[in-house]
């Protein structure tokens, strides 16, 4: 499976949290970690508190979609993640974005990320990695970045 995950933190060491996490999705049990991109600084969207750091990683992947999210959130927990309330600060945020091409609406999973399509912090860095990838019912990642030029979202060095 072609499995898509959105990386982000605005608490702590950020840009050294990415990274690990990056190394943490490289060691996962029948995966590969085939693309990564750069690092991008973004405003945060529908929160408050501090810029995040952003990212994307693109696996090929035998786990399943819910055996691969049980993975990112031990891994989040693994950074010290606590859940306070709804899109509260965080040390690391992954989100599966993306699993090939199916769709799953379950209550613990959905599959696309319902708002990825509108977010430049995800956008942005898929187009790093593929701007032609599709994303199921939306279309090309390359024809939204568009819609949203207008959020601040740059690359960070
Ligand atoms: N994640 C959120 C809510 N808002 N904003 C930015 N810039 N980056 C994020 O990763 C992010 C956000 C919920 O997970
Ligand atoms: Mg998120
Ligand atoms: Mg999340």
């Amino acid at each position: 499976m072609d499995a898509w995950i959105g990386l982000g933190a605005n608490l702590g060491e950020r840009r050294a949290t990415i990274e690990a996490a990056l190394d943490a999705l490289r060691t996962l049990p029948r995966t590969r970690l085939v693309a990564r991109s750069r690092l991008w600084a973004s405003a945060p969207v529908d929160a408050g508190g501090p810029d995040y750091l952003n990212a994307v990683a693109r696996l090929d992947t035998l786990l399943e979609p819910h055996a691969l999210l049980t993975a990112l959130q031990a891994i989040e927990a693994r950074f010290g993640r606590e859940r306070a309330y709804r899109n509260a600060p965080r040390t690391l945020d992954l989100d599966l974005l993306l699993a090939g091409d199916t769709a799953i609406d379950t209550p613990s999973l959905v599959v696309p990320h319902p708002r990825l399509h509108e977010r430049a912090f995800v956008l942005r860095p898929m187009a790093d990695i593929d701007a032609d990838i599709v994303v199921p019912g939306r279309g090309a990642v390359r024809q939204w970045l568009a819609h949203v030029a207008d959020q601040r979202c740059v690359p960070w060095p």
